[in-house]
């Protein structure tokens, strides 16, 4: 059922403490963590506790997490100073577009100079 734990899911299992993160932040709905694979000074990804499997599923079965994810990628910025700089939030879609853990999350990414378009 959407929204349920998968016992599959890596991020769910971070989510319930099974698997360890470097969670930066933490509420309610959503969780944020440190990248393990890091692409720039600041790399964290912020995810649903609920399992939605991509950013538009998350959007269609419950707006207000889709909000709150987006909120706490804003706060994450800001405690991390990237305010001023810039950062980029990202939302891989489908393996064609790289995403490879099919929980939604979104990718907080700044630090250093981003280009445009991604590759
Ligand atoms: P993607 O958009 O689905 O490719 O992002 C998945 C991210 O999850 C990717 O940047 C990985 O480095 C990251 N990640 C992680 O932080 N911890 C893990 O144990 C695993 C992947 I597996």
């Amino acid at each position: 059922m959407a929204g349920e734990p998968q016992a599959d899911c890596l991020f769910c299992k971070i989510v319930s403490g099974e698997v360890p993160a470097t969670v930066v932040r933490e509420t309610d709905t959503t969780v944020a963590f440190r990248d393990i694979n890091p692409q720039a000074p600041t790399h964290v990804l912020v995810i649903p506790k609920a399992h939605h499997p991509d950013a538009a599923s998350l959007a269609a079965a419950d707006p207000q997490a889709t909000a709150d994810v987006l909120r706490e990628a804003g706060a994450v910025a800001a405690d991390e100073k990237l305010d001023e700089t810039g950062y980029r939030v990202v939302f891989n879609t489908g393996s064609g577009a790289g995403q490879t853990v099919f929980h939604a999350h979104a990718h907080v990414l700044g630090g250093r100079g981003l280009n445009w378009p991604p590759g």
